[in-house]
């Protein structure tokens, strides 16, 4: 098991991937889905990983992209966390605004190795010439069957499917480090392995003792680490929680912008007792007339709160009117100095989520 110890021969691989993609006569670019969550990252470096090391070819090169430009990677703090377990710093990975795949698509020199999904995103679709693998247990669209390798099983997590690969004769491959990557992304996903959470197969559960039994890591610790991690929102500022899952729309003539915040509103003005111009800074590069944000945390109980920033007194008045009257059964929450453009609330109803408030938002607008 002298294999097993530190992280020494995922990290020397990807030290290679950029000199690889340089000098490579193919480049097969291994790509996650547009959600790029933890199992597309992680089941993009390890397939690359496996691929490159095994691959008889020796003018190509295996590289794994991760789908989001390099800034948005801290907003997905399990993936921050469980990467930094395996040994691998961020500057040993490439993100999406760091490779030209159009160049290397002219110059004919691209593969496509989809991963966590079985149709290339719309960004991508200019290049479905190219796609050559798929690894992927989400349902099957029926595309590519002429591809090289087109595994596609409706298991758990992806990450499955590309450990399975590896124990299937290259298990030399699985350091400690590639092996804490693969079995953390497995345990996020299945929910620990739980039948009742519904997602672990037999083949997640087989290839997870056989992870567990090389690594000999505590199952329940890893995952609760990356499930704590998950909603471990210490490191990020305001601009950054706004952003890390916010979606916006365009209803008549407002456009407005909603955010998830896995904080309370108590612990965010602590952390950042100037909010209200950080939300202001936030609308105004987004050209938002109104922005709400829904904060949500369990302490012990879950709980939802409601920040609503709108510069506008007149349009703030009737939105505030309409929420307060509305089933989100609002409540102020008093807040001392909070500048008169926020409000701030407890919400009674915590099952009104954003997919339930948007709908209801809109149509209140839209006959403004
Ligand atoms: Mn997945």
């Amino acid at each position: 098991m002298s294999n097993m110890e530190g992280a020494d021969k995922l990290r020397a691989y990807l030290r290679t991937i950029r000199d690889a993609m340089q000098a490579a006569s193919t480049v097969h670019c291994v790509v996650g889905n547009e959600s790029a969550d933890l199992d597309s990252m992680a089941s993009a470096v390890m397939h690359a990983y496996s691929r490159g090391s095994t691959n008889a070819q020796n003018d190509a090169a295996f590289v794994p992209l991760i789908n989001i430009p390099r800034a948005d990677f801290k907003l997905r703090t399990e993936a921050v966390f469980l990467f930094n377990e395996a040994g691998v710093e961020p500057d040993l990975l490439l993100f999406a605004d760091e490779v030209d795949l159009a160049k290397l698509h002219s110059e004919g020199r691209l593969k496509l190795s989809l991963v966590d999904h079985n149709k290339p995103a719309a960004a991508h679709s200019k290049f479905e010439s190219a796609v050559a693998e798929i690894v992927d247990h989400h349902a099957d669209e029926g595309l590519y069957h002429d591809a090289a390798l087109r595994v596609i099983e409706p298991v758990g997590s992806t990450a499955t499917l590309v450990a399975e690969a590896i124990l299937d004769g290259h298990e030399d491959l699985l350091d400690e480090g590639a092996t804490k990557l693969l079995l953390g992304t497995i345990l996020l996903d299945t929910v620990n392995l739980d039948p009742e959470a519904k997602r672990v197969t037999p083949k997640d559960e087989r290839v997870a003792a056989k992870l567990l039994a090389l690594s000999g890591v505590d199952q329940q610790e890893l995952f609760d680490a990356v499930q704590s991690e998950k909603f471990n929102v210490s490191a990020l500022d305001t601009a950054d929680l706004l952003r890390k899952d916010y979606k916006e729309w365009q209803i008549g003539e407002y456009r407005i912008g909603i955010s998830s915040v896995l904080l309370s509103v108590g612990d965010w003005l602590k952390k950042d007792p100037a909010l209200s111009g950080a939300l202001t800074t936030y609308a105004e590069a987004r050209n938002l007339d109104l922005l709400l944000a829904m904060n949500a945390y369990t302490a012990p109980k879950f709980t939802r709160e409601l920040v609503v920033y709108c510069p506008d007194q007149s349009l703030r008045e009737k939105v505030l009117q309409f929420l307060e009257q509305s089933e989100l059964q609002l409540q102020s929450i008093d807040a001392g100095d909070i500048d008169e453009s926020t409000a701030l609330y407890f919400q009674g109803n915590p099952a009104i989520s954003r997919k339930k408030l948007q709908p209801m938002l809109a149509e209140f607008l839209v006959k403004l």
